[in-house]
């Protein structure tokens, strides 16, 4: 909109494909100015900025701030769509549900929220702020929606820092390469329990385990000279070609 102010745009489903779903003043994308003093379409509502979200079985938390004027309580909607990859434009495809925040003395709130509703991990999120006159912000710029987070656990090393884990069976043994004891050749590991086994080569210098079954059997390839390669199958720490 060009001009105007408590135009409230709540829980829509704002879907654009080619500009921003909002436009206040009709400019393109608007920066928040600090306080929010400005005036024009809305008087130019800062938007929420999203610090963060993730997806926990399907529902979106997020970590959000707003800064805007002082002692005030905003509406500050969710929405969430896939991501519009030929403009990278936001756009509020999905409702995700809604809060209401108050500002301190400085203007500004941090704040979580849980969406009400369901919104898949991959999805671009945006939020807008709407103050109790009914002026609503331009959307916020979108981020993605991420899954929940996970703890990367290291299953070891040969004794030097490069490795790659290639497969892993249903009782979490690992198979892959690592930079062997000599420091200058990977070689194939098995990692059992924690323990990690350097499968060797059958002669040359370099090996690399590629698929273990559930019963620890791992298959992958193996010099026999230089440069020479043959599969190799390994099982009960037994190694044949
Ligand atoms: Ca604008
Ligand atoms: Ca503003
Ligand atoms: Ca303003």
């Amino acid at each position: 909109m060009a001009s105007g102010t408590n135009n409230s745009i709540l829980g829509n489903a704002l879907y654009a494909g080619t500009a921003a779903a909002i436009d206040l003043n009709r400019n393109g994308p608007t920066v928040n100015d600090a306080g929010d003093g400005d005036g024009g379409a809305n008087g130019t509502q800062n938007f929420p900025v999203i610090q963060s979200a993730r997806s926990s079985g399907g529902i979106a938390i997020f970590a959000a701030t707003l800064d805007s004027r002082s002692n005030t309580t905003f509406r500050v909607e969710f929405f969430s769509s896939p991501l519009n990859q030929s403009t990278n434009l936001a756009s509020a495809l999905l409702f995700l549900g809604a809060t209401n925040v108050t500002t301190a003395a400085d203007g500004k709130v941090a704040f979580t929220f849980a969406a009400s509703s369901f919104a898949p991990a991959g999805h671009m999120v945006t939020a807008t702020a709407t103050d109790p006159d009914g002026n609503t912000s331009e959307l916020s710029p979108c981020v993605l929606l991420g899954g929940a987070p996970y703890v990367a656990r290291p299953v070891g090393s040969l004794g030097h820092d490069l490795g790659q884990g290639n497969d892993m069976n249903n009782r979490g043994d690992v198979t892959g390469f690592a930079n062997g004891g000599d420091g200058l050749y990977t070689h194939a590991f098995l990692c059992t329990n924690g323990v990690m086994t350097d499968l060797g080569t059958l002669g040359g210098n370099e090996s690399n385990g590629l698929g273990i079954n559930d019963a620890g059997d791992v298959v992958g390839w193996a010099e026999i000279s230089p440069g020479v390669t043959r599969a190799f199958l390994y099982r009960n720490g037994q190694r044949a070609y």
